[in-house]
C-alpha cells in the first residue's frame, strides 16, 4: 500500500464481510486485515454477527449460551438472529459505512442463510426477505469466504477451546449440520461470485492474509 495519508476516508465507506465455517480462521485474518488497512491510514470498524452493539450482544449470548433446558426453535433461533441484525446494521454499521468508514464484520447474513436456511432448513426464500428486512437492504461491497473443511475447522476450534469450556448450542449441532452448513456456503458463492470471494483458508495465516490483501486493494482501487 503506498501514497499514505491520514486518515483516509471513503465517500461511501467499505462493508467487507468475512464468512466460512467454524474455525475457519476469520477472527485472525479479519484482525490481519484491520492492521494492514489501519497502517495504510484507512479507519476501520471490526465488528461481528450475532453481535456488534449492546442489545445485539446480549442476543448473542442468549442464541450461543442459553441452556435453561427449554428448546430453542429453529425460528426463534432465526428472528433473535435477525433482530441483533436490525440493531447492529442501523445503530453501527450504516452510520460508520456513512462516516467513510471500512466496516469489517465477522460474519453476516450469509451466515443466516447458510445455518439457518441451508443448514436448518428454514424456508430459503423467506430468509433472503427476512435478511433484507434486518439488514435494512445493505449489501457487503465484498464477502471473503474463507474456505475449509468443517473438519479442520472443528479440529482448530476445539485446539482453542480445550480451554475454555463453555457450551455453544451452534457449534454443538453436529458433524452432519456443519456439512449442510459448508455446502450452503459453497452455493451462495457460486450464485453470487462478484462480491463472494473464496479463498482457501487451510494454509498458514500468513499466506491466507497475502490472498485476502490482494482482494480488498483490488476493491479499493474499484471505488
Ligand atoms: N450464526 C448463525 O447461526 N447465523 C447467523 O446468521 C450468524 C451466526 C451471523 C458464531 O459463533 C455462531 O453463530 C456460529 C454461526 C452462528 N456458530 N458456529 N458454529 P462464533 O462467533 O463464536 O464462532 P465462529 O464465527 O464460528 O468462529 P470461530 O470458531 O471463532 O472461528 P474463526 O473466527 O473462523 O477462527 P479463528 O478464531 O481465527 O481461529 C480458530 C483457531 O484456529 C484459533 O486457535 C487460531 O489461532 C487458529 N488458526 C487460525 N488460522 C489458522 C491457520 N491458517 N492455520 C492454523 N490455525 C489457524
Amino acid at each position: 500500500m503506498t501514497d499514505k495519508t491520514y486518515p483516509r476516508s471513503l465517500r461511501h465507506g467499505l462493508f467487507i464481510t468475512f464468512e466460512g465455517p467454524e474455525g475457519a480462521g476469520k477472527t485472525t485474518q479479519l484482525q490481519m486485515l484491520r492492521d494492514y488497512l489501519a497502517a495504510g491510514g484507512y479507519d476501520c470498524v471490526l465488528t461481528r454477527e450475532p453481535g456488534g452493539t449492546v442489545v445485539a450482544e446480549q442476543l448473542r449470548a442468549l442464541v450461543k449460551h442459553h441452556d435453561s433446558g427449554e428448546i430453542m426453535t429453529d425460528e426463534a433461533e432465526l428472528l433473535l438472529i435477525s433482530a441483533g441484525r436490525a440493531q447492529h446494521v442501523r445503530n453501527l454499521i450504516l452510520p460508520a459505512l456513512a462516516a467513510g468508514k471500512i466496516v469489517l464484520c465477522d460474519r453476516f447474513y450469509d451466515s443466516t442463510t447458510a445455518y439457518q436456511g441451508y443448514a436448518r432448513g428454514i424456508d430459503l426464500d423467506f430468509i433472503r426477505r427476512l435478511n433484507s428486512f434486518s439488514s435494512c437492504g445493505c449489501v457487503p461491497d465484498l464477502t471473503i469466504l474463507l474456505d475449509i473443511s468443517p473438519e479442520q475447522g472443528f479440529d482448530r476450534a476445539a485446539a482453542r477451546e480445550s480451554t475454555i469450556n463453555v457450551s455453544d448450542r451452534i457449534e454443538a449441532a453436529g458433524m452432519d449440520f456443519h456439512r449442510r452448513v459448508y455446502d450452503g456456503f459453497q452455493k451462495i458463492a457460486a450464485a453470487d461470485p462478484q462480491r463472494v470471494k473464496v479463498v482457501a483458508a487451510s494454509g498458514p495465516p500468513a499466506e491466507i492474509n497475502q490472498q485476502i490483501k490482494g482482494i480488498v486493494e483490488h476493491a479499493l482501487q474499484k471505488l
